[in-house]
């Protein structure tokens, strides 16, 4: 019997500065609905699924900064969420900003969890790779202040056996980075859900703007094809506070080939079989890692944290 699971990819459109939780969550439970009636087992949705992409501000106040975090998952907005998934028997991830008290202190973190179709956490990852700055920067279109407003995740790249697979979770900024893949690779991965908010303008290179629908598709396609596994990409897109993010939203299957995509750059919602039996014929061939990689050639890779003389 092939291990099919069925994965939709649940894009959301542009959530306004001043939209509810409430209402996010709600149009969250419609695109649930609409993948339970297309058959899926699993709906994933995208990175800080439940507010605006609020690093494109400078705030000097923690407390205004803090309104956009999370204390407890689930919590009264987003427990309806869990209600109708378990209802449904569906599974789902999403992206939020956690704010967790640990060891007597309070941290931030852009978060991922994985939720089973019983309604219980069944993984969590924190966001590895924050990109952006840490000061605020007039001189930009907007800002990108992830580096200011959350601490690199301390999880680093767990995986978690569920739905009768090995699933792997990244965020965003993580898919451009090789490291994130092999990492989960390294673990025997089958499939790795993330969600992005990515503008169209990119200030520090504006004349890579008109490559960022392909920057994302190029690293998807690699992530799955060099590691074996199913990646589900998902964006929040749209025009959203006059900020263009891209969409082009994906499941990409274990050869690298794109298995289905969004039309749209609003809440859409693409389903697709994913038979995860299929990254075996990568992970038992080309990309047999036991047979070839040749990890005494690359120990570089986790020593210096950038280009050296
Ligand atoms: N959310 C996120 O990580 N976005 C970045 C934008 C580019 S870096 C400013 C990304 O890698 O898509």
């Amino acid at each position: 019997m092939p291990r099919i699971l069925n994965v939709a990819a649940a894009q959301l459109g542009p959530i306004a500065r001043n939209e509810t939780r409430a209402s996010a969550v709600a149009r969250m439970i419609e695109l649930m609905d609409q993948a339970k009636s297309a058959g899926a087992d699993l709906v994933v949705f995208p990175e800080l699924a439940l507010t605006t992409f609020f690093p494109r501000w400078f705030f000097d106040n923690q407390d205004e900064i803090d309104a956009f975090f999370e204390s407890d998952m689930p919590n009264a907005v987003t427990q309806p969420l869990f209600d109708r998934a378990s209802e449904l028997g569906i599974g789902f991830s999403f992206g939020y900003a956690e704010l967790a008290r640990e060891a007597g202190q309070t941290r931030h973190f852009n978060t991922s969890i994985l939720v089973d179709k019983t309604g219980a956490i069944a993984g969590k990852y924190r966001k590895v790779h924050l990109p952006g700055h840490v000061e605020h920067e007039p001189w930009r279109a907007f800002q990108h202040l992830e580096k200011r407003y959350f601490e690199p995740g301390d999880l680093g790249f767990p995986v978690f056996d569920a739905f009768d697979g090995r699933m792997g979770m990244c965020i965003c900024n993580d898919r451009r980075w090789p490291e994130t893949f092999r990492v989960m690779g390294l673990q025997g991965v089958e499939m790795v859900m993330l969600g992005y908010n990515t503008p169209v303008h990119y200030p520090p290179a504006p004349e890579h703007d008109h490559l960022q629908d392909f920057h994302n598709h190029l690293v998807l396609q690699a992530g799955a094809y060099q590691n074996g596994t199913w990646v589900v990409g998902v964006a929040k897109a749209g025009k959203e506070e006059g900020c263009d993010l891209i969409g082009g939203t994906c499941i990409i299957a274990p050869t690298g080939e794109i298995a289905a995509q969004t039309e749209t750059l609003d809440d859409e919602v693409i389903v697709h079989a994913c038979d995860l039996d299929r990254c075996r014929e990568i992970q038992e061939n080309i990309f047999n890692l036991a047979l070839h990689r040749e990890p005494d050639s690359y120990r570089l890779i986790t020593e210096p944290k950038a280009a050296t003389e």
